[in-house]
């Protein structure tokens, strides 16, 4: 039915109108189909990934958000890998700490793109978790994010660059996103016994 309606020029012209954008990306951003996936070691390390969710959120991009342990549940883990592309996962967000191999076994399971998040979660705070993600073999690509919350954002903010090159409506709120934090520093001001 939806795609039926899609095909109608006047729809068509509204949607644009409208900045709905493209009648797929209308589609991708109507259905609950999660688009992105972002996947966590721990519960606990939810406190940094948050940084990922929040940012997904904001730029209405479907998504969900499920623990996977590499080495705890590793059969979890390849059954994730395994079906995220043909359950509509465009990327997958993946953060661990410690020895974490939670993206590198993802990436080496699936060609759905991944991000790597390292989460500062032992006595070497993220240290270890970031030497674990970044060093993959060649041919097993992970994206490798900054440790902690910042990287989690850049991890959204990547995905949603990956999905907006077909988007156009998406790559529109993120340009919007994008613009909205240079004001935020153009508005900034020093104290006056600060400007020198
Ligand atoms: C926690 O254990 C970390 O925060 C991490 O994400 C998780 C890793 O678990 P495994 O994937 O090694 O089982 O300390």
């Amino acid at each position: 039915m939806a795609s039926a309606l899609n095909s109608l020029p006047i729809l068509n012209a509204l949607q644009t109108r409208l900045g709905w954008g493209t009648p797929d990306s209308y589609n991708l951003r109507m259905s609950k189909q999660p688009l992105v996936g972002v996947v966590m070691g721990s519960k606990s390390d939810y406190e940094t990934l948050s940084a990922a969710v929040e940012i997904l959120r904001t730029l209405e991009i479907p998504h969900e958000a499920r623990i996977v342990s590499a080495h705890r549940t590793p059969d979890w883990l390849f059954k994730y890998a395994e079906t995220a592309r043909q359950r509509g996962l465009r990327a997958i967000i993946a953060g661990a700490g410690g020895a974490a191999h939670l993206p590198g076994m993802l990436a080496a399971k699936t060609l759905v793109p991944v991000l790597g998040v390292p989460v500062p979660a032992t006595q070497l705070n993220g240290l270890d978790s970031l030497l674990s993600i970044v060093q993959m073999p060649k041919g097993v690509p992970v994206g490798t994010l900054a440790i902690g919350k910042a990287g989690a954002a850049n991890a959204a903010l990547l995905a949603a660059e990956i999905l907006a090159a077909t988007d156009a409506a998406l790559y529109d709120r993120l340009a919007a996103w994008r613009a909205a934090r240079t004001q935020e520093v153009l508005d900034q001001k020093l104290d006056e016994r600060q400007v020198g």
